[in-house]
């Protein structure tokens, strides 16, 4: 597999490092700190088209696929992890509209989250339905007097849910059978009996908003059906798949981030006399924080690889999630180990990657279920 970059990669991946360094780092510390999800931000990232990465030009989008996804998101990962998770976030509405969408459905809701700049979020975590995603107790009942399904439920951490202007939402057309009882509906903001609720407190990643979402009596149009009746489980899950790739894409950029970080800081502390760079023991730190980075980089590119060429990925999206996520948390701990007390301090960005590098190994789902995927593709 040859995994060098083309140079429209190359020349996207210099571009988003650039905009990472000019316009996220210098509020990433800010933004964490105000826990204040930065509206100017996601504007911009629309302006320049990073809101619409993987999506045709005939919709509004940047094309690329997987791949210019995971390029941006790494990038942005290594100033503000925030800010990679609400872009990364954010693509998983349109990328499933592109792949379920009818030809209506595509035209009128993907240019408004590409280059139109609306936030796009994906519903289906529920207070008893995390790991256990078919648990979802949102119904949708058909009204076939007025052509539209009454929404009710409850939808929890969902990732800029209060703030987007499209969803991706899951709810049970037929509760009784479980998995192949699922639907999934567009939703926008304002529909009426659509509100959020509590807005989340978070350890990290508090630049981006985690919010509960409430649906009373709320009348979505038969034709904001995502893909066919009761199928939305699979849509879910193939929705996460990719989603699972571009959450490796952020851990290995916070992890490149405090590695770089970590070998400049070796260089300039002098302990006993010497940069503390001389000692062996920290070298070996380095070590092997960079061989399992360089790892971890090679499982999120073979991953992009094989959803770019269509063929299936999804044991190799939950492995290179796994250990991506693994990895961002044993680098960054490592980083503050090394950058000792000044590590622990808020003068520092590591105490922040450290946290923001936590919600890897939790969302988009946990480590202990991508084991559970991936011991089944293995198993079979
Ligand atoms: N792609 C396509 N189809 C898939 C799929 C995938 N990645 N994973 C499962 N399916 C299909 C199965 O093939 C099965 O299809 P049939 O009904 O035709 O047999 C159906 O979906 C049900 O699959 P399964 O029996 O494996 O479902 P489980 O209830 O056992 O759940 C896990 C599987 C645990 C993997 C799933 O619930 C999961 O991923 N949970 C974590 C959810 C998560 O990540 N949440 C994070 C937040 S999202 S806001």
């Amino acid at each position: 597999m040859d995994f060098s970059l083309t140079k429209e990669q190359e020349m996207l991946k210099k571009l988003a490092a650039q905009f990472a360094e000019e316009e996220l780092e210098p509020v990433a510390a800010e933004i964490d700190a105000e826990h204040r999800f930065p509206t100017e931000n996601f504007a911009k990232m629309a302006k320049v088209g990073f809101t619409g990465i993987g999506v045709p030009e005939e919709f509004g989008g940047s094309g690329g696929g997987m791949l210019e996804k995971v390029i941006a998101v790494s990038e942005f990962a290594k100033k503000c992890m925030s800010s990679a998770a609400t872009l990364s976030i954010h693509l998983i509405a349109p990328h499933a509209i592109l792949d379920f969408g009818t030809k209506e459905q595509k035209e009128k809701y993907l240019p408004r989250l590409t280059k139109g700049g609306e936030l796009g979020a994906f519903a289906l975590t529920e207070p008893n339905a995390g790991s256990d995603a078919a648990g979802v107790k949102t119904v949708a009942v058909y009204d076939e007097a007025t052509d539209e399904y009454i929404l009710n439920g409850t939808k929890c951490f969902i990732t800029g849910g209060a703030r987007a202007g499209v969803l991706v939402i899951f709810a049970m057309t037929e509760p009784k059978l479980g998995t192949r009882g699922m639907s999934a509906f567009i939703v926008e903001k304002g529909m009426p009996g659509f509100s959020s609720g509590k807005i989340e407190d978070k350890m990290g990643l508090a630049g981006s908003e985690t919010a509960e979402l409430v649906f009373e009596d709320c009348r979505v149009p038969a034709a904001n059906m995502l893909g066919k009746k009761n199928k939305g489980f699979k849509i879910a899950m193939m929705a996460l798949d990719a989603a699972r790739v571009g959450v490796g894409a952020q851990a290995n950029g916070v992890a490149e981030a405090a590695i770089e970080m970590s070998v400049k800081y070796m260089g300039e502390r002098v302990q006993f006399g010497k940069p503390i760079g001389v000692l062996q023991g920290l070298q070996w730190y380095i070590a092997e924080m960079a061989t399992k980075t360089e790892a971890a980089k090679a499982l999120v590119y073979e991953a992009s690889y094989l959803a770019d060429a269509g063929k299936p990925f999804s044991k190799e999206a939950a492995m290179c999630k796994l250990n991506a996520a693994e990895n961002a948390r044993f680098v960054t701990n490592l980083a503050l180990q090394i950058h000792g007390g000044y590590g622990y301090m808020k003068d520092y960005p590591l105490e922040r990657m450290y946290r923001d590098a936590k919600l890897t190994e939790i969302y988009e789902g946990t480590s202990e279920i991508h084991k559970v995927v991936i011991a089944r593709a293995v198993m079979k």
